[in-house]
């Protein structure tokens, strides 16, 4: 694999650079419902401790979510979602996260703004900012950084037969629309990520030829962040029917994601990502020895501009 040119990522006050050495980002599920640890850090302070040990783990970004995405998950209303991550992102921000840059897992602008308010630095949007019509105006009032996820239909239906005719160059070429509306609208591009949503209206196949395909998003010349993190098309192909027994798929699709041109990786397990990142860093490194000898602890791009 060859060195890639560094891409910068600007996230509010922050600047990621996105080069070398792969970024990781731990999930923070405060949600009742979620697929894999639905229930596990509902309540703040396990949500917190849980926060706390990821980015002791290496998370270079914490990615906290109120409202599960899985299919069929119960719609919440954004009182309820802001209910849920309130006090853990307050608590993450005043402490400023341990140099971690915070996410907010939400498609409501009302959720998002009040998260940026509180110091958040990236929206996570699985809708790509089209499920709210205010949302673009709060990434640009705030300049946050996004992630725009394609996703076929809605959570609710989104596994029920999902359907392209060239899943590749569908999922692209929605991305790339959404880029160029929201710069027409006047988002900076520099903020901007892309995410083909791994098993978001999506058979096994689609998520394969995505992934296999990585290079094309790349293309699109901003970051790509992907999520196979314990999700069940890494169940289907390896039998294993429980997402906590889903470790090993998850760091190989990791693993192979990075190297077609992902950037960064959302992951439940940080610890064990952050070996895959390192090691996809010292592997796709000419001067092998200007990785390895890099002190580990900082490594990542996430610190101040
Ligand atoms: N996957 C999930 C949620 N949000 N955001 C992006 N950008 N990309 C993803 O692949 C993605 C995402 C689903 O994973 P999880 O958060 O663990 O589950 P749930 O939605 O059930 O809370």
């Amino acid at each position: 694999m060859a060195p890639r040119p560094p891409l910068l990522w600007r996230c509010r006050d922050r600047e990621l650079r996105l080069g070398a050495r792969p970024l990781v980002m731990g999930i923070v599920n405060v949600t009742p419902d979620s697929f894999s640890d639905g229930g596990r850090y509902v309540e703040p302070a396990a949500a917190l401790a849980q926060a706390r040990r990821l980015r002791a783990e290496g998370a270079d970004l914490l990615d906290l979510g109120g409202e599960s995405t899985r299919p069929g998950a119960a719609a919440v209303s954004a009182e309820e979602e802001w209910r849920r991550l309130a006090p853990v992102l307050e608590a993450l921000a005043a402490e400023g996260a341990g140099g971690a840059l915070l996410s907010v897992d939400t498609t409501k602008a009302a959720v998002a703004r009040r998260a940026l308010e509180l110091g958040a630095h990236i929206i996570n949007d699985i809708s790509a900012l089209t499920a709210d019509p205010a949302m673009a105006g709060v990434a640009r009032d705030f300049q946050a950084g996004v992630v725009l996820m394609h996703l076929q239909g809605t959570p609710r239906t989104m596994q029920q037969a999902p359907h392209y005719d060239d899943v590749v160059a569908e999922v692209c070429g929605y991305l790339a629309g959404r880029l160029a509306a929201l710069a027409a609208a006047g988002l900076d591009p520099a903020r901007l990520a892309v995410d083909p949503g791994i098993g978001f209206g999506k058979s096994v196949e689609h998520n394969l030829q995505l992934l296999a395909h990585l290079d094309r998003l790349a293309a699109l010349g901003r970051p790509v962040l992907v999520g196979v993190s314990r999700k069940s098309f890494l169940g289907r192909l390896t039998g294993r029917e429980a997402p906590g027994e889903r470790l090993a798929g998850s760091l190989a699709a990791a693993m192979y994601a990075l190297q077609r041109g992902a950037h960064i990786i959302r992951v439940h397990d940080v610890k064990e990502s952050c070996d895959v990142a390192k090691l996809v860093a010292i592997f796709g490194h000419e001067e092998t020895d200007d990785v390895v000898h890099q002190p580990t602890a900082t490594a990542g791009g996430a610190r101040p501009a």
